[in-house]
């Protein structure tokens, strides 16, 4: 059994033992799971290139330890529990068992359609079981999975397939969320129009059951395809270091990058931070409420619990629908334990009104869990309040898609809880803060950069394509450390506050978004000549997004102009990056070399124009005031 930590004095035991000997405290860790043959070498590392490699030499398959290792002890349990956006539609339950089965059957259609080990295949689904199974079958015969959030367009869809040079597109017919009906496999269509060579074959899942196109030769019915496939399906041979999957996420600059996890070190971390941070016991019922599409329903809907013997629900829907009782009615319907959500969830139903918790039987929870983006004190007090009713703890679990599993975290009621601070690093993760020159801040009560200084087993490994930006983006700030881009606190107990993003990164709902991802949106529409996008405080998402745009001159109907900016945004990316706010200016304040000054417009756009600091030294310091001026009117009509 992996260690289960269960008393604070246990946790700085062991932490003290992942720091001193980390590669002892690991290799303790991986002994637990079921190896096809051993690793000869725990931790090989250099932070350089970077070059990091855990259980050197290890073969195993992941799903052999997700699955297989628990039919003989929990064949019957039920492993996974799928609820549906309709809450008078049935759900659906998957034993340990059944779900083997299905992952095989999955794993022989995609044997059957030419996948092989090593090759891409893209999904663009839905919340549905078969999203969770196909993700499970790919790892069975060593396919890279990449999966791409199903909100995103078609451009974008596109540039992910294109990058990862996917052989494969598994995607539903429509997507039923909310009171809405989404056209997925009308979106690949289009995405497949922008030249994606790489496609062989279009898996299509019937889900709501309405008529799709079906190109000839391409694309093939899922459940047509399942039919007659044998139930068992040989695990393939992984070693530590192959590839398990590729997650793209958005940086500072440009793109968003594929980010690498690979087999070993993934299982290890992912089931280990499991157990720890929401103190999982057999036979409880754990709910996290993420998307696949992120990484946080990669590790913990899908790998972590299952790699631990967990009962995993996931869900279909959303927190109002039908109506904001619903997290609270699936909680009461299935006896929840851990429930795990984010803070923009946990702010959109408590502006919804006190009562809606209340009509429902909450005492089955034991550890309420948040994620994504730095959580408010109220919207802390009253998860713990109206949720936990004041005697559950709260896991604000900080962590990114980079770092495949939570880093700084509570776990359980182990530590002591302290509204809005993630808390201490779990054992085998060494956080610092540094000032910007690269050195580290030692002691307590202080802030600065948040780097990591020894590896994990779930670190990245690899941009996908593009191991120079890794390097550049993560390991070249500073020297023998990887780099968040977050800012944070250590406060006079050594526990960490997570302040937020340092760099052009902002977080919309939990999302994560680059500015300069945005403002090529923007810059799509042919009146926009130049554009700065900016995070600011939002009541709801946390973050929303404000962009400063000049124009041609030639825009007649502002408002009609707005518009035709988000429709544009929406085609270049989605709709979960278009702006809240969308200011006409006449220029950007700019330094003498170029730079637009985003200091200047994130303090203008967060409503706070008193000390904008020495604009004197500005190429156009006369701009300030008319941003000034036009952000006020537009902000004062929320
Ligand atoms: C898991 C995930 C990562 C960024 C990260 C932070 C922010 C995440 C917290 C948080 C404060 C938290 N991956 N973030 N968790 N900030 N407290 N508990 O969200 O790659 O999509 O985003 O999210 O800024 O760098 S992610």
């Amino acid at each position: 059994m992996t260690l289960k930590i269960k008393s604070l004095n246990q946790y700085k035991k062991a932490y003290k033992k992942s720091v001193k000997d980390p590669e002892g405290f690991w290799a303790e860790q991986a002994a637990t799971f079921k190896w096809k043959k051993k690793w000869r070498k725990t931790l090989q590392w250099e932070f350089k290139s970077p070059d990091v490699k855990w259980f050197v030499g290890g073969k195993l398959n992941i799903t052999e330890n997700c699955l297989d290792r628990h039919l003989k002890t929990r064949g019957d349990q039920v492993a996974l529990i799928w609820e549906p956006n309709d809450p008078s539609q049935a759900y659906k339950e998957y034993t340990y068992k059944e779900l083997h089965t299905e992952v095989c059957r999955f794993a022989n259609v995609l044997k059957a359609n030419n996948i092989k080990k090593g090759d891409r295949v893209c999904f663009y689904m839905p919340m549905v079981a078969e999203l969770a199974i196909g993700v499970l079958a790919c790892a069975r015969i060593g396919a890279i999975h990449s999966v791409v959030f199903a909100g995103f367009s078609a451009n974008a869809l596109a540039d992910r397939i294109k990058d990862a040079t996917c052989k494969m597109v598994i995607c539903s017919d429509f997507n039923a969320r909310g009171a809405k009906n989404i056209p997925v496999k009308a979106v690949v269509d289009d995405a497949l129009k922008m030249r994606c060579k790489s496609i062989e074959t279009v898996l299509v899942h019937r889900n709501t059951g309405e008529k799709v196109k079906m190109k000839k030769g391409r694309d093939k019915w899922l459940h047509e395809e399942l039919e007659g496939k044998r139930k068992t399906c040989k695990a393939e041979v992984m070693d530590s270091e192959d590839p398990l999957f590729i997650l793209y996420t958005s940086g500072s600059t440009g793109k968003p990058k594929g980010v690498v996890h690979t087999c070993g070190g993934y299982m290890v971390y992912t089931s280990f931070s499991f157990k720890n941070v929401f103190q999982y016991e057999d036979g409880d019922v754990y709910w996290c409420t993420a998307d696949i599409g992120w990484i946080t329903g990669h590790s913990y809907i899908i790998y972590g619990p299952l790699l631990s013997g967990a009962t995993t629900i996931m869900s279909e829907g959303v927190p109002t629908y039908p109506d904001a009782g619903r997290f609270w009615h699936i909680c009461e319907k299935h006896k929840v334990n851990q429930f795990y959500t984010a803070p923009t969830a946990i702010r959109a139903l408590m502006a919804k009104g006190d009562h809606w918790p209340t009509h429902y039987d909450l005492n089955n929870l034991k550890v309420l869990g948040t994620v994504g983006e730095p959580i408010n004190e109220e919207a802390w007090n009253w998860y713990y309040d109206k949720i936990g009713k004041g005697k559950t703890p709260i896991v604000d679990t900080w962590w990114q898609t980079e770092t495949g599993g939570i880093m700084i975290s509570g776990m359980g009621d182990i530590h002591p809880l302290k509204a809005t601070h993630a808390g201490f690093p779990l054992p085998g993760i060494q956080p610092c803060l540094v000032t910007p020159d690269g050195e580290e801040i030692k002691g307590n009560d202080v802030e600065g950069l948040l780097c990591v200084k020894f590896p994990w087993p779930s670190m990245i490994r690899t941009t996908y394509g593009d191991h120079e930006r890794c390097r550049q983006v993560y390991f070249s700030a500073f020297e023998d450390m990887y780099f968040t881009g977050d800012g944070a606190r250590r406060d006079e107990n050594g526990m960490y506050r997570i302040i937020g993003r340092v760099d052009d990164v902002i977080n919309v709902s939990g999302h994560r978004m680059g500015t300069a991802e945005v403002e090529n949106a923007v810059n799509e529409h042919s009146n926009v000549v130049e554009s700065a996008v900016v995070g600011y405080p939002h009541h709801i998402k946390g973050e929303g997004i404000y962009a400063y745009v000049i124009t041609d001159g030639m825009v007649k109907d502002e408002n009609k102009f707005r518009k035709e900016v988000l429709a544009v945004v929406t085609k270049e990316i989605g709709p979960i990056a278009k702006p809240d706010k969308i200011q006409l200016v006449s220029g950007l304040p700019k330094t003498r070399s170029g730079k637009i000054m985003r200091r200047i417009l994130r303090k203008i756009a967060s409503g706070d124009t008193s000390n904008l600091g020495d604009i004197s030294t500005l190429l156009n310091p006369e701009v300030v005031e008319e941003v000034k001026k036009g952000a006020k009117v537009l902000l004062s009509n929320e």
